[in-house]
């Protein structure tokens, strides 16, 4: 039975929500109506990914909760556009929630790049300390300050990105040299495959597999759960267990959109983003080592890449000192308040 009656509804809505719902949006228009507030969530990953699975059980938990006065509207694989349009659209408030790593987001804010530097996190008590803490509540307050977008609190798990290629693999950094790398629209990922001298090309995550196909690049990175989930062993040959990156997605919602909702359903859906993140976090831990065998499974030849000659490179390219700089002192210290000193 939804705790949530019309009638608590009625009484706990914000005035300006109740007027703007009862003016236009058939509040009172009996039991079987259409959902009062609807939102539109996209992201950019393959419908079976946990993050859509758990994703269409929050959805489904939030109709149930509200009595159908809130419903969220899922459009996985990039439906609504590209990865840079989509974030055009969740700016003008086409779009209410986009998930997006803040490795992209970086071409719009560019500080919030800074949990994407190259194997700052070695494992995930370093992850969650820090974006769960202080480095997270920093990059939060940086979107804040775009006054169009703000963050939920706990981010969806990208997973550590490793290295699938279809003509040799990567064991160290010298197997990247001059090798066409798909990456995504993002300055600090094009900056790590510049400094370890391969030949990066940003493509939009919808167009990779395409583009791993026809060999207009040789490979790309990207998590163990993606690489399975959007079947990239299906045109790669190599799996190189690089971890060069932690990544993640920031569910981002448009300030406006969600500011329109009444306090009590902002409630509902922040409380419900959270227990589908926190599922999926859970998820990707599950899945992680079933992920290995099922592309091993699937013909891929996984390889290990051992970390330290690839910071060696990264360092001796001054790329650590040129991300410093870009960040700041401030923020690159509570940086490594988690990763430890990284140049
Ligand atoms: O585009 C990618 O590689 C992806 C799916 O990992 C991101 O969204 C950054």
């Amino acid at each position: 039975m939804s705790d949530f009656t019309r009638r608590s509804f009625i009484k706990t809505a914000s005035l300006a929500g109740a007027a703007v719902a009862a003016a236009g949006m058939g509040l009172y228009s009996g039991n079987s109506r259409a959902a009062d507030f609807k939102l539109k969530f996209a992201n950019n990953l393959p419908i079976s990914h946990p993050m859509n699975i758990r994703a269409r059980e929050m959805a489904k938990a939030i109709k149930e909760e509200t009595n159908g006065a809130l419903s969220v509207q899922v459009f996985p694989s990039s439906q609504l556009g590209s990865d840079t349009d989509t974030l055009a659209q969740v700016r003008s408030g086409a779009v209410d929630l986009f998930s997006l790593s803040p490795v992209i987001l970086g071409t719009m804010v560019p500080s919030v790049q800074i949990s994407a530097v190259g194997f700052a996190f070695k494992d995930y008590q370093q992850v969650w300390s820090a974006m769960d803490g202080a480095l997270g509540a920093h990059v939060r307050s940086e979107i804040a300050k775009t006054g169009t977008l703000f963050a939920y609190d706990r981010m969806w798990d990208n997973g550590f990105r490793v290295t699938t290629t279809s003509t040799r693999p990567v064991a160290t950094p010298d197997d990247l040299r001059g090798m066409k790398l798909r990456v995504p629209p993002s300055p600090i990922i094009m900056s790590i495959f510049r400094a370890l001298d391969a030949a990066p090309t940003s493509i939009n995550f919808a167009e990779v597999y395409s583009a791993l196909q026809t060999r207009i690049v040789e490979g790309q990175e990207n998590p163990l759960t993606l690489v399975s989930s959007a079947k990239l062993y299906e045109v790669q040959k190599y799996c190189s267990l690089t971890n060069h990156v932690w990544d993640g997605f920031w569910m981002l919602g448009n300030s406006a959109s969600i500011g329109r909702l009444p306090p009590e359903l902002q409630e509902v859906l922040r409380k419900h983003i959270e227990k589908a993140v926190m599922a999926q976090r859970a998820d990707l831990a599950t899945l992680e080592g079933s992920t290995r065998d099922i592309l091993k499974g699937k013909g891929l030849e996984l390889v290990e890449s051992p970390a330290e000659p690839f910071r060696e490179k990264l360092r001796s390219a001054n790329y650590y000192a040129d991300w410093h700089g870009k960040f700041g002192d401030e923020a690159w210290a509570i940086l490594e308040q988690f990763s430890g000193k990284l140049a």
